[in-house]
């Protein structure tokens, strides 16, 4: 936790001043101030269009303290030295531009604090730019949509550690709370590592999410489960080791009956996923890591298929529409087999948390910052999307000397798994039977059995490789590095 340096450094100048600005003041920058505020702080209000400015003033003055500003020039000198600058804009290209407008304003070691869904990339670049110019350059990653916005999100702040002393404890004083009461916020590591996390907990997300959709699309049309009757069982399901906030909200909307037709709103509502990008970013980032997020990657595309090529799904509909077979075979509402959907969710959305600290792991190697798994995961217990009882066996697991080469080898989800198993593979394999899409459960099974594999057909693959493009192989049984001769005697060189 930070130590407490928000008191002003010079009284006499900071006198009357605002402790914090916050430009941007769409649902997520109003939310973030108003917390600000109902927490004792003074905050600066600013926003392009000031009537935004107003509206909030209007409907939330009450919250607390604000200084109402028209100018990012009103905003800087509103606020105490050295000034801490919320930007909540839209992610990309207007961020860039507040930055550049806010510079030539600032003094050194002023802070700009970006809370938006920022490409960390972009992060790293600007705090570089910053840099330049004596600033302080903060990434947020900030989980919890408007609701934890207002009362408490959960923050993952990069930048430079000198930059937390002074905007830790705001964070944390903002933050949600885990159940022991610790703040769930805490700083990730220099410049976008914030934003990294945040990145890779959104790709969690879309598993997260993807992992019900498919226990839902089995329940309903090999169980036979009404939307009425699921939300009973993920409610009872919450009660479980599944319990979370994703899981609480899926039995909220299935129980949800649409007001104009009568029918559960989950039936009016077109399939089509809709995404902003962060999914996308974390497949591509763990692409060029080499990071097999193989259930992540499932889910973005699982969105892709249900809403790129609508006329193809339309179509394939009828001319794909060979083998289906009409008897499920399972007894409507089947106990057993409800049980072996809730265990074969639980296994996948393990994969997905495994595979996502697998890929911090590789992400912490490659850019340099020394991401704190069990820290990552207790600042996820509370105030985000993936909030779940999980995140305290994992937070555990990664505690002390012996966090495992990957989250499935910890001793106490090795167990898990191993009861999981069962079910799980007859859930995939009557799924796979019937035609029904389970690509998450499905690819998790996979890298699970990928993982634990004795021998992989990678070594053919390293075969086919050195036959066609002599790249070479390494042997099971001495050292170095091999060529077979494929196009002369078929004899074998040693090539280092
Ligand atoms: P939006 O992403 O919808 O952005 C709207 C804000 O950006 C308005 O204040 C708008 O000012 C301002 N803006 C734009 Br657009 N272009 C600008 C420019 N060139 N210069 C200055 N200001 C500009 O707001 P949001 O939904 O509150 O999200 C803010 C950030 O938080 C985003 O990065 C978002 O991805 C992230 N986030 C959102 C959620 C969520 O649940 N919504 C959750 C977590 C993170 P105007 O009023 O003058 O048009």
């Amino acid at each position: 936790m930070a130590v407490d340096s928000t008191s002003p450094q010079n009284p006499a100048e900071n006198v009357g001043k605002a402790q914090i600005g916050v430009t941007g003041l769409a649902v997520m920058g109003a939310n973030l101030a108003r917390n600000l505020a109902r927490n004792g702080y003074t905050v600066a209000l600013h926003n392009r269009t000031s009537a935004k400015t107003d509206d909030l003033l209007a409907k939330h003055g009450g919250d607390g303290n604000f200084v109402r500003t028209e100018t990012l020039k009103e905003l800087v000198s509103s606020l105490e030295r050295p000034r801490r600058i919320l930007i909540m804009v839209k992610a990309g290209a207007p961020v860039d531009s507040v930055i550049e407008s806010l510079i030539p304003l600032l003094d050194k070691d002023d802070i700009i604090i970006d809370g938006g869904n920022s490409y960390f990339k972009d992060t790293i670049r600007r705090e570089k730019e910053c840099a330049e110019h004596g600033l302080h350059f903060v990434g947020v990653g900030v989980s919890g949509g408007e609701e934890g916005a207002l009362n408490g999100p959960s923050i993952m702040p990069g930048g430079s550690k000198q930059s937390y002393q002074s905007l830790g404890p705001m964070l944390e004083k903002i933050s949600a709370k885990a159940d022991d009461g610790a703040p769930c916020c805490a700083w990730i590591d220099t410049d976008g590592a914030g934003h990294f996390v945040k990145m890779v907990h959104n790709g969690i997300e879309y598993a997260d999410m993807q992992v019900i959709g498919e226990a839902y699309d089995l329940l309903r049309s090999v169980a036979g489960l009404e939307p009425q009757e699921q939300a009973e069982v993920f409610k009872k399901w919450n009660e479980t080791d599944l319990n979370s906030y994703l899981i609480e909200i899926t039995s909220e909307v299935l129980s949800q009956v649409d007001q104009k037709t009568g029918k559960p709103l989950v039936d009016v509502v077109v399939d089509q996923a809709g995404q902003k990008g962060t999914g996308r970013w974390t497949v591509q980032s763990a692409l060029d890591l080499g990071s097999p997020v193989s259930g992540i990657a499932e889910s973005v595309f699982a969105r892709a298929l249900s809403s790129s090529n609508t006329q193809a799904r339309e179509e394939a509909q009828d001319k794909l529409s060979a083998g289906l077979i009409a008897s499920t075979g399972v007894a409507q509402g089947d106990p057993e087999f409800i049980e072996d959907v809730r265990k074969a969710l639980y296994a996948s959305k393990l994969v997905s948390y495994a595979q996502g600290l697998d890929m911090l792991s590789s992400a912490g190697q490659e850019f340099g910052w020394d991401l704190k798994l069990d820290t990552i995961a207790s600042l996820w217990r509370n105030g985000c999307i993936i909030r779940a009882e999980l995140l305290g066996e994992i937070m555990a697991a990664y505690k002390g000397e012996n966090a495992p080469v990957n989250m499935l080898l910890a001793p106490g989800f090795v167990k898990i798994l191993e009861d999981l198993l069962p079910s799980w593979r007859r859930v995939v394999s009557k799924a796979t039977a019937l035609g029904v899409p389970v690509p998450v459960f499905a690819s998790s099974l996979s890298y699970y059995d990928g993982l634990r594999r004795k021998r992989l057909p990678a070594a053919l693959i390293q075969g086919q490789r050195d036959f066609f493009g002599a790249h070479t192989y390494q042997r099971v049984d001495e050292p170095g590095t091999f060529h077979t001769l494929w196009s002369e005697d078929r004899s074998e060189i040693q090539t280092d």
